[in-house]
């Protein structure tokens, strides 16, 4: 099989390659490094160094003797997203630089992926719709006129239905209206514009999906933890980028990093604010399931990706209560909240879908935890607390 991963030098996008190159897939990746180069210009750190995606797939090479093709390029350009369904892709590394052939999957991750990053001016708002919008629906005109068989599995997020006083259902609603029934996409109210980028991302697959039969699954994933994979356990060169800072460090690598240098944890406002989380291998297995099981021709179909809820509160004193039996005398803080949220609110999202085609979830239990802070404190010396918070607010 041969699938195609957008973004594949990001958070999700380097342990999702491995994960599938060790499965045995033909995996190609593709990246403009928008994430490093964002984090350089912002100055926010991160936990450890990582190598290029070049450097990585050599060393993935080295050390498996598997091939994962690298082509570094800009997917807002259409020719460059085109060039990977036509056969004129320039790979910047592989072993053998003939094309594959056209993908039977797509993962597509490639988006700026931050809510705060999205609202730290105008200039940054409009990084975010640029290229968020115009690469998925480069993708879509791609798989259009090249593809239409080619089955997407799209990260979309949570924050797409924000924080509804009604359950959350997967992605569709049935409405009854003056004695007649219809199903509609769950009305959407995001809490960011980059979150806004998410739902235009739905409406673009969606035109798509009724126009051509284009067959996509949209992933409503909720905050990601952790830094290990298995496959990234063999070298720590291979760990993925892990930030901790406040512009695209996740609610629980933050508090993990916080905790270990002393850092009061960084609730924001009350801290009743629920959403739900999953372990970064879960990410993986979510996204091999849904390509062992294809959505249908002229389906969207959508699934919820958490595992589990919590609030933020719940969170804090989870990683206090841990941090406390590895020495830790952690704290908490109640800041000012930067963002403009509900701090208490009803959340009841349904998430059985992925389970039903057989992911196994990994619980936030105090070992996993444990395992994290243990890979965060190797790396102490680099934590820089002035990243922490910055307040950007909305
Ligand atoms: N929060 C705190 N303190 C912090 C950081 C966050 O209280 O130091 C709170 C936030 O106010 C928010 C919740 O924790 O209510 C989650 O925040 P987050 O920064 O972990 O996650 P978020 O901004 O929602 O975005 C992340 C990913 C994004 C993904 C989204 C899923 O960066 O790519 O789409 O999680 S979801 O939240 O379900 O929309």
């Amino acid at each position: 099989m041969n699938i195609l991963i957008l973004g594949g030098d990001g958070y999700l996008g380097w342990p999702t390659a491995m994960y599938f190159s060790n499965r045995g897939y033909d995996v190609t990746v593709v990246d403009n490094y928008f994430r490093r180069n964002a984090c350089t210009e912002l100055d926010v750190g991160m936990l450890y160094p990582v190598p290029t995606l070049v450097e990585r797939a050599k060393i993935w090479h080295e050390l498996t003797g598997k091939e994962i093709k690298v082509v570094i390029g800009d997917l807002s350009d259409p020719e460059v997203m085109r060039s990977l369904f036509s056969g004129t892709v320039e790979y910047s590394w592989a072993l053998d630089r003939k094309f594959l052939g056209i993908p039977e999957t797509v993962i597509h991750y490639a988006e700026q992926p931050s809510a705060p990053y999205s609202l730290i001016n105008y200039k940054y708002a409009n990084i975010t719709l640029t290229n968020n919008l115009l690469v998925t629906n480069n993708l879509m005109f791609a798989l259009r006129d090249f593809s239409r068989d080619t089955h997407v599995i799209h990260i979309g997020t949570m924050g797409e239905y924000g924080t509804p006083n009604i359950d959350i259902p997967e992605g569709w609603i049935q409405i009854q209206r003056n004695g007649r029934k219809d199903t509609f996409l769950f009305p959407r109210q995001a809490g960011s514009l980059y979150h806004t980028t998410k739902i235009m991302d739905t409406d673009l697959m969606w035109f798509a999906v009724r126009m051509w039969d284009l067959r996509i699954t949209d992933l409503m994933q909720g905050p990601v933890y952790g830094m290990e994979t298995k496959d990234s356990m063999i070298d720590d060169r291979l760990r993925t980028i892990f930030n901790y800072d406040e512009v695209f460090g996740t609610i629980i690598n933050r508090f993990t990093v916080q905790a270990i240098v002393d850092y009061p944890l960084t609730v924001y406002g009350k801290g009743g604010q629920t959403r739900g989380y999953l372990n970064l291998n879960d990410t993986l297995q979510c996204a091999h399931m849904a390509e062992k099981t294809p959505a249908q021709k002229g389906e969207l179909r959508i699934f919820n990706q958490i595992m589990e809820t919590f609030s933020a509160n719940q969170l804090a004193e989870k990683v206090q209560r841990v941090g406390k039996a590895q020495g830790y005398d952690v704290k908490i803080d109640h800041i000012e909240n930067p963002r403009k949220e509900a701090e208490e609110h009803y959340y009841n999202p349904t998430y059985q879908g992925l389970i039903d085609i057989g992911v196994e979830p990994h619980y936030l239990t105090d070992e996993v935890l444990a395992g994290m802070f243990q890979v965060a404190e190797t790396y102490k010396s680099n934590i820089r607390k002035d990243v922490i918070f910055k307040g950007i607010t909305w």
